[in-house]
């Protein structure tokens, strides 16, 4: 487990965005939050890693909405993605229809509290999860600090 050097208190959207901006966690708090019930830690293994938890938290959809992503007609979106990294480096990527054009969006949330106390500093305070992958631990990002727009 990482020391208290990687705990995130903001989060920068960057990249192919109109308006790139940083999210302070006293703003995130202040934001609409989503709740998911139900969620269970699964490894890439298929290991159990935790007890069902209730986790709620802003959806990522909505940052990005702020920041406004660069899109053009017709392929822009089918070639537009997006990269969330840790303060460890950890990172984990995310297409463009599968943040707006897919059911999986709407369970991509910046998680701010679990069974309804903040986020310990062992999950970084900030923390990704991606609530509706079939073993959602690999893109989980604890510590989350950075989210890139980028075009291939
Ligand atoms: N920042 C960061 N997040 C991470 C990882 C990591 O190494 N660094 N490992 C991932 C993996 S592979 C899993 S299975 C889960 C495990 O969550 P835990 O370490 O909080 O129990 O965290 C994920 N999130
Ligand atoms: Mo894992």
């Amino acid at each position: 487990m990482y020391g208290q050097e990687y705990v995130s208190n903001s989060i920068a959207v960057h990249g192919e965005v109109a308006t790139p901006r940083t999210f302070s966690y006293v703003e995130l708090l202040t934001r609409p939050q989503v709740t998911v019930e139900g969620y269970v830690k699964l490894c890439g293994s298929g290991k159990v890693k935790d007890v069902p938890r209730t986790i709620s938290g802003v959806l990522l959809r909505d940052l990005l909405d702020e920041a406004r992503i660069w899109l053009d007609e017709h392929e822009g979106p089918n070639l537009t993605y997006v990269v969330a990294t840790g303060k460890d480096g950890y990172k984990a990527l995310f297409s463009w229809h599968e943040l707006f054009n897919s059911p999986a969006g709407e369970g991509v949330i910046v998680a701010l509290t679990k069974d309804g106390a903040p986020l310990g500093m062992d999950e970084g305070r900030l923390c990704l999860v991606s609530t509706r992958d079939e073993r959602p631990g690999p893109r989980r990002i604890r510590y989350l600090s950075s989210v890139e727009v980028r075009r291939i």
